[in-house]
């Protein structure tokens, strides 16, 4: 559990904004991408609790939390199932913490002895050969780095109801913090040369405090083609909300949703409110349509066990994406809200529309204010033709009449959710007035 000011400082924190402009030709392959896989692994999976905010929200104290240390083992741990599982989930790239909010580094970091490498039974970098797995598939590596750390003495935060001092007060302590701070963040930055650095934690000190402008220019020093999230108070590329579906389609055409499989980011045993594979493919349907990208969380145990219900989601999405690829991958934001209800994505060159239509959908799919004359119909991956008609058309009118679809036949129906291609005959165009003769 959050306490309310941390909700609070998250809330403007996790939504985004930036304050540089992004590079559009680097964020292409962000922007086909479509889907993420999020890796919460940490010494919080030895005993199942909430990643670092356990102790400090005080559920229990901190040698207790620490005491995991000892627990962790990743005697299990095989990257390259896990990569194979995550190519198999259809995602495109992969984000895993390298060290979160408690300061426990996943690598062998030189410039602290609190990572798995010097401080667990693990006694290895699990992040490495975890990286080239990834890359041996294909997919794009991602390195999630919290900039807070509450184990360091000379960091400010430590407890919810505490603080080690005030940076004003103690201006050397803090820079004594960053220096440690930027060179982690170089450590990653050099030992694995990510595609995409996924910082957090921001909230609790301001750009200039961070030295944002600084961190993201040595980023871009080191790979000027890595791509930075906007969790760095504005010096980032791409807004990420979290856990919540945006409603009204964000501004900005790069933004990636972060999700959990359950109610929690790590391993927690006694969390079975999974979602569904049908929830999770509508979600991931809903964020698509929007333009974004949906980074989707799995929670590994110590061992580097992944909890079965986990494995289950990302086969059936996996599955569910092989499918309909090309109404998913490489698309861009589907129709604006009031043209069709459902979700829909369109091809980068405008004359293919796709429309998701949930499983049980009953009747005829309708397309309202299209201009553009359809080519065809068909339903995507049962290669199914669907006639159409045009109803309430005027000659006399330039108003569009209303597309009526045939409906889908059961056996074309996809056990979660069925997708159309709608082929146009030129790039699309919408009527978005408000009828009669506007
Ligand atoms: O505090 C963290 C939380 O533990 C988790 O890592 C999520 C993932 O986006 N980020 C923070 C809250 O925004």
């Amino acid at each position: 559990m959050r306490t309310w000011i941390a909700a609070f400082t998250l809330l403007f924190s996790v939504t985004g904004y930036t304050q540089v402009t992004p590079d559009s030709a680097k964020l292409e392959w962000f922007r086909d991408a479509k889907l993420g896989i999020f890796i919460h692994w940490g010494i919080y999976s030895v005993n199942g609790v909430d990643e670092s905010w356990s102790f400090h929200n005080k559920l229990i104290g901190y040698p207790e939390y620490m005491a995991q240390l000892k627990g962790f083992t990743a005697n299990k741990y095989n990257p390259e199932a896990w990569a194979a599982l995550i190519k198999e989930s259809g995602a495109q790239y992969s984000v895993i913490t390298t060290k979160h909010h408690d300061g426990v580094a996943l690598y062998d970091s030189k410039l602290s002895t609190l990572d798995v490498v010097n401080s667990t039974p693990a006694k290895r970098d699990v992040l490495t050969p975890f990286y080239q797995a990834l890359r041996k598939q294909g997919i794009k590596a991602g390195a999630y780095f919290s900039l807070i750390d509450w184990s360091r003495n000379d960091y400010p935060g430590f407890l919810k109801d505490s603080s080690r001092y005030k940076i004003k007060e103690q201006p050397a302590r803090w820079q004594q913090f960053l220096q440690f701070c930027h060179g982690q963040i170089n450590e990653v930055m050099t030992n694995f040369n990510p595609d995409l650095i996924w910082f957090d934690g921001d909230w609790e000190h301001s750009a200039e405090e961070w030295n944002a402008a600084k961190i993201r220019q040595d980023i871009l020093n080191k790979n000027p083609k890595a791509i930075v999230n906007a969790r760095l108070q504005g010096y980032g590329d791409y807004a990420t909300p979290e856990q919540h579906i945006p409603v009204s389609r964000p501004s900005g055409d790069v933004w990636e949703l972060c999700m959990t499989s359950n109610k929690n980011w790590g391993y927690h045993p006694d969390d079975s409110a999974y979602k569904t594979p049908y929830e999770l493919i509508a979600i991931f349907a809903d964020v698509i349509s929007n333009g974004g990208n949906l980074l989707f969380d799995i929670g590994p145990k110590e061992d580097g066990w992944i909890p079965d219900e986990q494995v289950h989601l990302l086969k059936e999405l996996g599955k569910w994406n092989k499918k309909h690829a090309a109404a998913i991958f490489g698309t861009r934001a589907g129709l604006p809200y009031g043209h069709f209800y459902g979700p829909s994505t369109m091809s980068k060159d405008s004359t293919t529309l796709y429309l998701f239509m949930p499983y049980n959908a009953a009747g005829k799919a309708v397309i309202k204010g299209l201009n553009n004359e359809i080519a065809s119909i068909k339903v995507v991956g049962a290669n199914t033709a669907l006639p159409h008609k045009v109803v309430g058309k005027i000659s006399w009118s330039h108003v569009p009449g209303i597309v009526y679809i045939d409906d889908i036949p059961a056996a074309a129906k996809d056990e979660y959710m069925t997708v159309l291609e709608v082929k146009l005959k030129s790039k699309l165009s919408l009527y978005r007035g408000k009828g009669g003769f506007q």
